[in-house]
């Protein structure tokens, strides 16, 4: 059977984790209208009949400015040189630029055969598409260019074929039910990064950290779960509990929602503030809150 690893690499907020998704048909990443919302390397996994897709979500390029974002660099690197296919995934509806085609030309140097995913065709003028088009054909790239809509599931099931095309044959590398190499915990503490990244603005949700203190399910069926969400400073924790607590209830609410959703299961969450001067600039806190360096 068709079997292999795709890196899904680009500038941050590109669309690669919403791409994903769409492809596997869960959500195994979480997705926001902020850059640098993916901090981990995390699979997804399509397994049909014929054949198995291990997508590599990967954290979007965007300038390190501190260990943590210097670390995700780093994975990124590390995560697209160990794969089968690369899918560069470009933002159409930002248009693309020298450094678009700069960083694709890297990526293509080494080696592994890529395409293109043109993506956010929704959201942009037709006309602007055959244009950029023509930019990927005069850059003397030579790959394949998909215009797609994630949102709007345009072209996807073109992607998708051209891309079990290209894969090796091979065996499985994960069995059928199995949908992401990360387990539930990690979900949990993710769902809870994504309703901050939604609901808070500047350096906050940037400088969010989640930790999951007990994750556990009750005889009744519950799940009771305990969680740290570590800020950086003392005004952003009052930022983030707001007015008579107004702030953290909300985000709460809503984040245990959907945690309900994903679990299938009725959800207990109690929620603490905490602060952790500069936690991101620190590698044992780094270590201590999951962020694993994959560097090599
Ligand atoms: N209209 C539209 N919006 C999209 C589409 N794909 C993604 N988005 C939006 O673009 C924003 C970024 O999406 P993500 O999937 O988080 O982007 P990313 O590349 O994973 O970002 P990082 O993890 O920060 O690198 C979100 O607000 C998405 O809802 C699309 O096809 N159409
Ligand atoms: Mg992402």
């Amino acid at each position: 059977m068709k079997s292999g690893y795709i890196a899904v690499i680009g500038r941050a907020n590109a669309g690669k984790s919403t791409l994903i998704n769409v492809m596997v048909g869960e959500k195994v990443s979480i997705v926001s209208p902020k850059p640098q919302t993916t901090r981990d390397r995390i699979l997804g996994v399509l397994t049909e009949d014929d054949y198995q897709i291990v997508f590599v979500d990967t954290p979007g390029i965007y300038k390190a400015r501190n260990a943590l974002t210097d670390m995700m660099m780093r994975t990124t690197e590390t995560s697209a040189r160990s794969v089968d296919f690369l899918l560069y995934v470009v933002d159409g509806h930002e248009g693309i630029d020298e450094e678009d085609l700069s960083l694709m030309e890297k990526y293509k140097a080494l080696g592994i055969p890529m395409a293109i995913a043109y993506t956010k065709i929704d959201i942009m003028p037709k006309e602007n598409i055959p244009l950029d088009m023509a930019k990927f054909a005069d850059s003397g790239l030579d790959v394949d260019v998909f215009p797609v809509s994630a949102r709007k599931g345009k072209n996807i099931r073109e992607l998708k074929k051209f891309l079990v095309e290209k894969m090796p044959e091979g065996e499985r590398a994960f069995t059928e039910d199995i949908v992401s190499d990360k387990s539930e915990r990690f979900m949990i503490s993710e769902i809870m990064r994504e309703k901050i990244l939604l609901k808070f603005d500047k350096e906050i949700p940037h400088g969010i950290a989640v930790v999951v203190n007990a994750f556990e399910r009750k005889e009744n069926g519950v799940y009771d779960i305990n969680l740290d969400i570590v800020c950086e400073r003392a005004n952003h924790k009052a930022i983030l509990i707001g007015k008579q607590g107004k702030a953290i209830k909300e985000v709460s609410s809503f984040a245990r929602q959907d945690m309900e959703k994903f679990l299938g299961a009725k959800v207990f969450l109690t929620t603490f503030v905490k602060v952790k001067e500069d936690w991101r600039d620190r590698p044992n806190l780094l270590k201590e809150y999951g962020y694993e360096d994959l560097g090599d």
